[in-house]
């Protein structure tokens, strides 16, 4: 055995972290793949990893030093499930199977367990930043034993990418921990890209600006607060040109946006948490939406507003859209923030929010200048209740809430839909609001549910007899 690493699964993402592990000093990499010619393709295509090409699971085995350590790049769900099944079989107590596909967190809980009954660690891994991260460095989001942790921190750590000298990689917490994250990353990236495509529609729309000239706004925004992987391609998407008709490329894509599910993932587990990612639930939406074609063509009848839509001063608008995204994507990144928090607290995970920050910086899709922002807030403030609330961020809604308020009143007047601007800011209203109209909603359902309330000037639960004499009275706490 001379391998101290090995990769099961070579498809785009495997193949290229095989190649990214071989490249750094000390790695001997062995590789598996389920059909042969992937295998015999990347060991002819690149020598000078100097992989040890495998066969099967016992030979893979064998080409690996204790404790063994494999990751598997396969497609997540019964393809996880069957290569895990094969690599217990041939591995041993203290040996560490690393899942590196994009995982449902919960399944990574399952697996985790049933794999620690073995005596072999299981350690479920986000990684993020697609097939060019995976080759030249990705965010990594390991979760998984503190035991496994020891032998895999370093490897991790030298093919992560890195932000300011310090590698994209941490021990986000114990088994589905990484997942979770790497879900929670991916929800933002919905809505950090649903805000983009808002602002685009509003410029064009209100300006008349072409794509082009739009990607010069986007790459005038990339030098600044809002510097981020996500504006910098877009600028790029914006000003290609189509080869075959000469068009702006994005005016003959077909506009219905596709999803692969980790969007509407990491809705479904903020609805059980209760945590209101309000701007993510809205960008996964807005995907839904584009993509029902016949609905679209029988609800194009319906009335929109009759004044065209023209701003009067284009500088200031596109200045009015430039604060709004940023206060927008503020508020989304709070918000996923808080799920991360809620999902620590309630799968017992101890998770460093600050550190999570940190790692987001390089290598992955929403890395962005401004999350050393968040990571000095959790520095500051490691139990910070509202992240939006640290003082950078307040000062920046104080600068941008009135043009925030413009922009989305400018798009509900012109019939131009901007979910993701106008959920943010209800949910900065919301959050910040002395008084919410839930009292109402907990006195109507007192009223049909005899669901109880609570007062504001007393301890206690109550019940107003709705359909008796509507006197109070003392109740049990049904919730
Ligand atoms: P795919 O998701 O397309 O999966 C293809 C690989 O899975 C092939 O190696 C295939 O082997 C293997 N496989 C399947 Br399918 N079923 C198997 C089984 N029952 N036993 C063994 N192997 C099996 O590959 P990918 O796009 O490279 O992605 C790999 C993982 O990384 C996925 O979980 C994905 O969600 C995640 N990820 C992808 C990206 C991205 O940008 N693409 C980014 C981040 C994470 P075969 O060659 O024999 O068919």
């Amino acid at each position: 055995a001379t391998a101290n690493i090995g990769v099961v699964g070579l498809a785009v993402m495997g193949s290229n972290l095989a190649r990214n592990l071989a490249s750094r000093e000390g790695n001997t990499v062995a590789v598996y793949n389920r059909s042969r010619e992937k295998t015999d393709t990347l060991i002819a295509e690149h020598p000078e990893a100097g992989f040890i090409p495998t066969y099967d699971y016992t030979e893979f085995a064998a080409a690996l030093t204790k404790p063994r350590t494999a990751i598997i790049m396969v497609k997540a769900g019964t393809g996880t499930d069957a290569v895990i099944n094969e690599l217990v079989n041939v591995f041993e107590p203290g040996d560490i199977i690393v899942d590196g596909g994009n995982a449902l967190f919960t399944d990574t809980i399952r697996r985790e367990k049933a794999v620690r009954e073995t005596g072999i660690n299981f350690v479920g891994a986000g990684i993020s930043g697609g097939e060019e991260g995976a080759l030249h460095g990705p965010s990594i989001m390991p979760g998984g034993s503190d035991e496994s942790w020891v032998t895999l921190g370093p490897i991790l750590k030298s093919i992560a990418a890195v932000a300011e000298g310090e590698p994209c990689v941490t021990h986000v917490g114990h088994d589905g921990a990484g997942h979770f994250v790497k879900m929670v990353h991916n929800g933002i990236e919905y809505a950090d890209m649903q805000l983009i495509a808002e602002a685009y529609d509003l410029i064009r729309r209100g300006t008349g600006k072409s794509p082009a000239e739009i990607a010069d706004v986007f790459a005038e925004w990339n030098t600044g607060e809002l510097e981020s992987y996500l504006i910098e391609i877009t600028a790029e998407v914006l000003r290609q040109v189509d080869g075959e008709t000469g068009k702006p490329l994005v005016d003959v894509i077909l506009d219905q946006a596709g999803a692969k599910g980790t969007g509407a993932w990491t809705v479904q587990t903020a609805l059980s948490l209760g945590v209101p990612v309000s701007g993510i639930a809205e960008a996964t939406f807005a995907r839904s939406l584009s993509s029902h074609p016949e609905q679209r063509a029988v609800a194009a009848e319906l009335p929109g507003p009759q004044e065209a839509f023209q701003v009067d001063d284009v500088d200031a608008f596109i200045e009015d859209v430039r604060l709004a995204l940023f206060a927008s994507k503020i508020v989304a990144y709070s918000q996923g923030f808080d799920e991360i928090r809620a999902g620590a607290a309630e799968y017992g995970w101890n998770i460093d929010l600050g550190a999570i920050a940190k790692i987001w910086r390089a290598g992955c899709i929403i890395r962005a200048q401004f999350l050393n922002r968040l990571s000095d807030a959790y520095a500051a403030t490691p139990d910070l209740p509202v992240l939006m609330t640290a003082p950078y961020f307040v000062e920046v809604f104080e600068r941008a809430q009135a043009a925030w308020r413009r922009v989305v009143v400018a798009a509900a007047q012109a019939g131009i839909p901007s979910p993701a601007f106008s959920s943010s800011l209800a949910y900065f209203d919301g959050i910040r609001a002395d008084r919410l109209p839930a009292a109402l909603v907990q006195g109507q359902r007192d009223f049909f549910g005899a669901h109880t309330y609570k007062r504001i000037d007393k301890p206690g639960t109550f019940h107003t007899l709705w359909s008796g004499d509507r006197t109070e009275i003392e109740a049990e706490d049904t919730h």
